[in-house]
C-alpha cells in the first residue's frame, strides 16, 4: 500500500512539474493573454496557455499590411494571423 501512495505521490510531482514547465514556457513566448486564445472562444483556458510553449511567430503581409503570422512548431502550419488593425 505505501508503494502505490508512493508511486501515486512521485507521479503527481512529476505531472506538476512537467505542466508547471509547459505554463511556464507559453508565459515566456511574451504571447498577450487574449492572444493565446489559440481556439477564438473569447476565453483562454490552461491548456490553451500550454499549448502557447509549442506555437512561434513569424512576420507575414495581408493585403500589404504588415502582420503576425502566429504557427504551430510541430508542423509550420498556421494558427492564426493578427494584424496591427485587429483583424
Ligand atoms: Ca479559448
Amino acid at each position: 500500500m505505501k508503494k502505490i501512495l508512493l508511486l501515486t505521490i512521485v507521479f503527481l510531482l512529476i505531472s506538476l512539474g512537467y505542466f508547471s514547465i509547459r505554463i511556464f514556457i507559453g508565459y515566456r513566448n511574451g504571447y498577450d493573454y487574449t492572444v493565446m486564445d489559440w481556439n477564438q472562444d473569447g476565453k483562454t483556458s490552461i491548456g490553451e496557455i500550454i499549448d502557447s510553449s509549442d506555437v512561434g511567430t513569424r512576420q507575414t503581409i495581408v493585403n500589404g499590411i504588415e502582420c503576425v503570422e502566429y504557427f504551430a512548431y510541430k508542423d509550420g502550419l498556421p494558427i492564426k494571423i493578427i494584424c496591427p488593425d485587429g483583424r
